[in-house]
Parts: structure tokens; sequence; C-alpha cells
């Protein structure tokens, strides 16, 4: 599976209502549901970081924007 592909898919995995944009309480909603301990601290230095227009949420382009930047060395 390519890059791209995990990420998208990813990317739906989060997106839990479909509409394209990740929102906080999707994203936390969503990594509980997989176990993993994650605050709403967290989450907002998250999304801080990850939402470049500023607009409370995450789309695509903006998700996989930063996760290129967090895997570069
Ligand atoms: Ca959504
Ligand atoms: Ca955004």
């Amino acid at each position: 599976m390519s890059t791209n592909e995990e990420l998208t898919r990813t990317f739906s995995e989060l997106d839990v209502n479909d509409d394209g944009q990740i929102t906080m309480t999707e994203f936390l909603t969503a990594m509980t549901a997989r176990g993993e301990k994650i605050t709403a601290a967290e989450v907002e230095s998250i999304f801080q970081d990850a939402d470049s227009d500023k607009d409370g949420r995450i789309s695509l382009p903006e998700f996989t924007e930063a996760w290129r930047r967090a895997d570069r060395p």
C-alpha cells in the first residue's frame, strides 16, 4: 500500500461523519476508539500544527502535509 493510500485510509477512519474534514471531537473519539491514550490538550496542539487555514478542522491536504512534516527527520 502506498503512503498516500494509507493516509487517505487513516483520514477516512478519523473522519467519522465522512464530510471530508476532521474535527477535534472526531479526532479524539477515533483515537480513543483505537485505544490510544490522548488528551484534549494533545489534540489541540496537533490541530494547531496541522490546521494551516485555521478553520478548526483538518482537511485531507492539511492532514497529508502535517504527516509529511512529522515524517521528516
Ligand atoms: Ca468529519
Ligand atoms: Ca483547516
